[in-house]
């Protein structure tokens, strides 16, 4: 068990699923956002402030001994909105990460990152990015960051593409890309157990029958998903086809691949 977790982007939907079912992860865990968070256990704390803050990083990375850095703007922005949280957050975490006691680091990336794949193409982790948005760059940089500083510092990272991580799955694509909520807890526990991470790709994906990735980095993890979105048979309950859904099951990605890019 840890004896500290840091969550960052502890108020995203995310966050707020899988913080209940993380009590045997850590005997404490330290809350931050930048925005106010509602829910907190008896031992754990909040810490409000911003990523792109190199000493706010600095001060709730020290004295953690492992983070799941959920942080960030999690849809698709411009480039400019996205630098802060998304490109230097993950900067400043890695430099923190480095500075204090190298806690080992789950990193949200998605599967944004390789949104560009068509959905007929089954893909591993050694599959090349295919970014489909601005956001997904910067999931692919932060996968980089993480990798750079395994090789540098030796921080150890699991570095989670993350399908869709609902209570349910809410559309047809995710019948695909759907992860529940407890099979990321699950894979959470596993990775701060396991003996030896090093710097791996995972798909945050449950056991669902027309997956679009393969999880061929797995070894020694002892983690395999437990639910599938099969066992919803199809029912996705209030979903609707709109001309907004157009080619929804077209790419990895979804409605995102085909969305302008956002300039400012
Ligand atoms: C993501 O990365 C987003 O953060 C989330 O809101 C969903 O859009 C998800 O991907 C998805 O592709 O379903």
């Amino acid at each position: 068990m840890l004896n500290r977790l840091l969550i960052t982007g502890a108020n995203g939907g995310v966050a707020k699923l899988i913080y209940p079912l993380l009590t045997e992860v850590a005997s404490s865990i330290c809350l931050t956002d930048i925005n106010k968070i509602d829910h907190i256990g008896p031992n754990d704390d909040v810490v409000i402030g911003d990523l792109a803050d190199p000493s706010f990083v600095n001060d709730v990375v020290e004295g953690c001994d492992g983070v799941l850095h959920l942080g960030g703007i999690s849809q698709e922005n411009s480039f400019k909105n996205l630098l802060p949280a998304n490109f230097i957050g993950v900067h400043n975490l890695y430099q923190a990460a480095a500075k204090f006691s190298k806690p080992r680091i789950i990193f949200a990336s998605s599967n944004h990152a390789v949104g560009g794949y068509r959905s007929d193409q089954l893909i591993g982790a050694n599959a090349r990015t295919n970014p489909d948005s601005y956001y997904g760059v910067s999931k692919v940089f932060g996968e980089s960051v993480a990798q750079l500083y395994h090789l540098k510092e030796g921080v150890e990272t699991a570095i989670v593409r993350i399908g869709s991580c609902f209570e349910k799955p809410g559309d047809p694509r995710m019948l695909s890309t759907w992860f529940s909520p407890k099979d990321f807890a699950s894979l959470i526990q596993c990775c701060f157990d396991a003996d030896t991470l090093g710097c791996r790709i995972i798909y945050g994906v449950s056991d669902n029958q027309t997956a679009f990735w393969e999880n061929d980095q797995l070894d020694g993890l002892g983690w395999l998903p437990s639910d599938s979105a099969d066992s919803f048979g199809g029912n996705l309950v209030g979903w609707q086809a709109t001309s907004e859904t157009d080619g929804l099951l077209e790419f990895h990605g979804g409605v995102w691949v085909r969305a302008p890019l956002i300039n400012d």
